[in-house]
């Protein structure tokens, strides 16, 4: 059988305002298909999606796990030393920030979070409204996590326009692209100064990165480089599932209920809120070799596109995949990825959701929407730029 061809685009404002037809049709078409506006190769459903991700050696990260292939093009914006490398390169670099952001290393930081997120909730819940996406999504991750990586007070604000645009550079050289590029200017310049290791604090993250260029584990070299990785990956990804998460609890409010009956299922609907929502949509590998995807022949060098989104709500893999329900076993869902890229932060992410929702739940009785809740356009995040709320007192 011959690749079918698609002209969705799933770069364009109108797939993101509403993806999941469109997702439909991608993992209905065939388990690649390929995509005519972009020539690339597309998979959406769940099982080829984390065969890729699970065959690094196939499907290298090394040409860019973007739009734009390396091997043809100089990269318009300096590679990540973590994300955009394979193996031997990629474990060196990998292990630095694995081993600063161990499961050990974020426990410690449990307390500080719980109380962070109470008094931030405590704060809310005595306004009238308040925007979910700016006063919690937005302002939780950029106190919490500036603080662990010891980082200034002063600026902190940059890092988002920064993870806008390094996100929307997945995708094609398009309008948003352009628009991100613009309003991260300054962003840039800071968030390259504010990775050395003189302005990092020695009991943080950022120190401990750095640390590895004494060990030799790293060069001094590479040390800023790693630290930018965790500054980009590590905020606008939090913001986007604390977000989706909130947005969840409030459209399904029975969930709410159960989630305030058993707080114990915080760190779960979190989970699932990232499987629902999937706040990293999309990420490319490139052939490294001729291979075959679902039974289909497959070239050398041909970029391939995985919608981790559609991936997680693929009716093959799950029942009733449309529902948010925080009792499911969210467990094998692709929203942090898989394989040897697998998100390095994600018991940092993972406390900080779990620490948002169980405050959520001892302060509201629910989540009211208050207004029309505004979509974020980027070629990669999925997000809202603004969700009006309300907590319904207990
Ligand atoms: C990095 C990086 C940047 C964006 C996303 C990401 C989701 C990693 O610089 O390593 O992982």
């Amino acid at each position: 059988m011959p690749i079918p061809a698609s002209d969705i685009d799933p770069f364009s404002a109108a797939f993101f305002e509403d993806p999941f037809p469109a997702h439909e049709a991608l993992r209905e078409a065939g388990p690649v298909v390929r995509l005519s506006r972009y020539g690339v190769l597309a998979c959406a459903r769940h099982a080829e999606v984390k065969a890729i991700l699970d065959d690094w050696r196939t499907f290298s990260s090394a040409r860019g796990v973007g739009l734009q292939d390396f091997a043809k093009e100089k990269p318009s914006r300096p590679p990540s030393l973590v994300l955009e490398t394979d193996p031997p390169l990629h474990d060196r670099t990998r292990k630095v920030q694995a081993r600063v952001l161990s499961p050990a290393a974020i426990a410690r930081l449990r307390e500080t979070f719980a109380a962070v997120a109470g008094a931030m909730v405590g704060a809310l819940a005595e306004r009238g409204g308040f925007d979910a996406v700016a006063d919690l999504a937005e302002a939780y991750p950029l106190t919490v996590f500036p603080d662990a990586m010891g980082m200034p007070r002063e600026n902190r604000g940059h890092l988002l326009p920064f993870g806008n645009m390094v996100f929307n550079s997945f995708g094609p050289r398009n309008a948003f692209l352009e628009q991100a590029v613009a309003d991260a200017r300054e962003a840039v310049a800071w968030v390259f100064e504010q990775s050395k290791r003189e302005n990092l604090a020695p009991e943080g993250f950022g120190a401990g990165i750095h640390a590895a260029a004494d060990t030799g584990d790293l060069t001094a070299e590479e040390t800023p480089q790693v630290v930018r990785s965790v500054l980009t990956a590590g905020v606008d990804t939090t913001v986007s599932g604390i977000g989706a998460a909130i947005y969840c609890l409030a459209r399904f409010p029975e969930q709410f209920a159960r989630l305030r009956a058993e707080p114990g299922l915080a760190r779960n609907a979190f989970e699932e809120a990232v499987r629902h929502e999937t706040p990293v949509q999309t990420f490319f590998r490139t052939t490294t070799r001729a291979t075959e995807i679902g039974g289909e022949s497959v070239e050398e060098g041909e970029k391939v596109l995985m919608f981790l989104g559609a991936a997680n709500r693929d009716p093959r893999r799950w029942e009733r995949p449309d529902e948010y329900d925080i009792g499911r076993r969210a467990a094998g869902h692709v929203g942090f990825g898989s394989g040897i890229h697998a998100c390095v932060g994600m018991a940092l992410a993972r406390l900080e959701g779990e620490c948002v929702l169980a405050a959520l739940a001892r302060r509201a009785a629910r989540i009211e929407i208050t207004g029309e809740p505004r979509r974020r356009y980027n070629n990669t995040l999925r997000g809202l730029a603004s969700l009006p709320v309300r907590l319904v007192a207990t």
